[in-house]
């Protein structure tokens, strides 16, 4: 799903966008909550929604999700500095740490940005769009554990599960090494970092209340194919499988 408005420039905005695996007959039920989230959206009422429903036939690549844990944060200058120090001791150059969170401060960008980790030089062709992740989901059984999981831990919404998956599937690429996510959600301001190796680190407070910046960034190898990652991230199906244990 996606949606948007046209403002009084004539220029169409980002409102909210949505994508899953799901078994056919659960088709109207996920249709109709996202059309409500279309409609209700904190951004704004979307004037545009736009509905893709494909049968995928190739059969999905089981993932297993990543370990969540919560990082005590308490201002957006403390949430930056966490992400500036967890993305280095994960191998970032400053530069490409630098070149992401500009890009989130500005904002208005519908899906990801792909940076090199070393030299942060971005690789996606269109960078006002970005790159979106798509074909992904959860297996029900799947589905249910992580939901009790994080019920214990009073986060157990849409927006947590949605950004778990993404995380993960993300992650599972052999050249990725990290991603930073803000939302541009006004009133959502939990950001993460998430790697293979620490897992989807949440760290509340990241940004103010009521601002707009928000984005993705997907840090790659240098020297990695963007048309092959891309390929993965818009068309391979992958599915969640298994849940991690938690880290608290
Ligand atoms: N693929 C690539 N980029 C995306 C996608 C996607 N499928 N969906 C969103 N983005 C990009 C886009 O630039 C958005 O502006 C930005 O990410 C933020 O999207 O643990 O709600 O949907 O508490 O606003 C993370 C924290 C919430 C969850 C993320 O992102 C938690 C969120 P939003
Ligand atoms: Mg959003």
């Amino acid at each position: 799903m996606r949606a948007s408005k046209t403002v009084r420039s004539q220029k169409e905005i980002h409102i909210s966008g949505a994508e899953g695996l799901y078994e056919a007959s659960d088709i109207q039920r996920t249709v109709k909550s996202y059309i409500e989230r279309a409609l209700r959206h904190p951004k704004g009422q979307a004037d545009k929604i736009t509905l893709t429903i494909e049968n995928i036939k190739q059969s999905p690549e089981e993932i297993s999700a990543l370990p969540v844990s919560t990082i005590d944060c308490r201002s957006p200058s403390e949430g930056l500095e966490i992400a500036n120090t967890l993305l280095q001791s994960l191998g970032i150059s400053k530069k490409a740490v630098g070149t992401a969170f500009e890009l989130i401060k500005k904002g208005a960008m519908r899906g990801a940005a792909i940076i090199t980790a070393k030299k942060g030089r971005r690789l996606e062709p269109d960078k006002e769009r970005g790159v979106r992740v798509s074909r992904l989901g959860i297996k029900k059984t799947a589905l249910r554990s992580l939901s009790s999981k994080l019920s214990r831990s009073g986060i157990n919404t849409d927006t947590v599960k949605e950004a778990i998956i993404l995380a993960s599937k993300v992650a599972a690429y052999p050249a990725v090494s990290a991603e930073l996510c803000i939302s541009d959600d006004p009133d959502y301001i939990t950001g993460y970092v998430a790697s293979k190796e620490l897992g989807y680190l949440r760290i509340p407070n990241i940004k103010c209340q009521k601002s707009k910046s928000g984005g993705r960034a997907f840090f790659v190898k240098e020297g990695t194919d963007v048309q092959e990652l891309i390929n993965y991230l818009e068309r391979v199906p992958a599915i969640i499988g298994k849940i991690t244990l938690s880290k608290g």
